[in-house]
């Protein structure tokens, strides 16, 4: 078929809400989008177990220990279902993470911020965690399958995340007058780097226009940002606490908040690798690559020893 043909069918396909899967015949830049947005996702599950790696050992409780352990590891798994899917599009984890490691990829923004102390576990969950879910409650529905089905399994298990971390603010806001400072603290730190989560203004986004058109978002950043702030706002009113915006005010017009700016300068700043923890975040990365270099020799050393002894038999 020609092009132009092609083109109309794939686009027909996928007006007709059928998945695009790695096999049929996709555009090249749908395939290039695509590699750069799910390996960025992936890129972020993956970075994004620092900040909370960070406090396990500290963690004030054996249950609260456990439950952090078990939403950290749930991220790693997030990760490679991503990389799983990115993969599929015909390019390797060694590509993805060589893209990682030079800066040409990106992760999500929030990762770059650090977590101080204990509430912050809990604004992480509640706030980072709980905007990832409106994002990806949204790409549950994205237009290409492997990415799709991803979606669906990591959504059952954020919703947990973000319980986790809500029940962490909710206990030390009822805590003793430190305890809730220190919650309240840690919204004030965590909330305006979330709402940089669902990215610049749609005016200003780049990726916005054929993501719609190819329905890989289905919901614009503005979109879906506003519907973080309408559920979150709510949930911190009944723990007590205030997002810390002057502007916030309920529009009953609109039937929904209207909210101050996010100062995008120190949002680009830290998307182009000058916040504060982006050098820390891509070193230990990078390390812990090469410390586990032996252990991706041994598996695939043993992959082979059993390929050629089938070959055998
Ligand atoms: N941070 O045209 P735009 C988690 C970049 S992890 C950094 O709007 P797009 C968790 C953007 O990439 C879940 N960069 O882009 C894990 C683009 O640059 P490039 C994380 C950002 O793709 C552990 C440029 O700015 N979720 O839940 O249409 C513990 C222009 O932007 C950011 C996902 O990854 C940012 N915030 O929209 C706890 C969701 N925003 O690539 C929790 C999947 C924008 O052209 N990704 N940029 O060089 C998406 O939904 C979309 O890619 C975005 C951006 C909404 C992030």
């Amino acid at each position: 078929m020609e092009d132009v043909e092609r083109l109309e069918a794939f686009q027909a396909k996928i007006d007709r809400e059928e998945k695009i899967e790695p096999k049929d015949w996709m555009p090249a830049e749908y395939r290039k989008h695509l590699i750069r947005q799910i390996s960025q996702h992936a890129h972020s599950e993956v970075i994004g177990m620092q900040p909370e790696g960070n406090w396990i050992t500290r963690a004030p409780s054996l249950r609260a220990k456990v439950v952090l352990l078990a939403k950290i590891q749930d991220e790693a798994g997030h990760g490679l279902y991503l990389y799983c899917a990115a993969e599929t599009l015909g390019i390797s984890r060694e590509e993805l993470l060589e893209q990682l490691h030079s800066g040409k990829a990106k992760y999500s923004s929030i990762f770059n911020y650090p977590t101080l102390n204990w509430a912050d576990m809990g604004a992480v969950g509640w706030l980072v965690d709980g905007a990832a879910i409106v994002n990806q409650v949204s790409l549950q529905r994205t237009s290409f399958g492997p990415y799709s089905r991803g979606m669906v399994r990591i959504c059952k298990e954020e919703s947990f995340h973000q319980r986790q971390g809500y029940e962490i603010m909710a206990t030390m806001a009822k805590g003793t007058p430190e305890q809730k400072r220190m919650a309240q603290e840690a919204l004030d730190r965590i909330w305006w780097p979330a709402l940089g989560m669902f990215g610049p203004h749609d005016k200003d986004s780049p990726n916005t226009g054929n993501a719609m058109k190819w329905k890989i978002k289905r919901e614009t950043n503005d979109e879906l940002r506003q519907k973080f702030i309408d559920k979150t706002v709510q949930q911190a009113e009944v723990i007590g606490l205030t997002v810390p915006d002057p502007d916030m005010k309920w529009n009953e017009d609109k039937g929904q908040y209207d909210h101050g700016e996010i100062d995008w300068e120190e949002f680009m700043n830290v998307v182009r690798g000058k916040g504060p923890c982006n050098a820390q975040r891509l070193e230990h990365h990078k390390k812990a690559h090469d410390e586990g270099r032996w252990v991706r020799d041994a598996a695939t050393a043993y992959a082979k020893k059993q390929q050629s002894k089938k070959q055998v038999a």
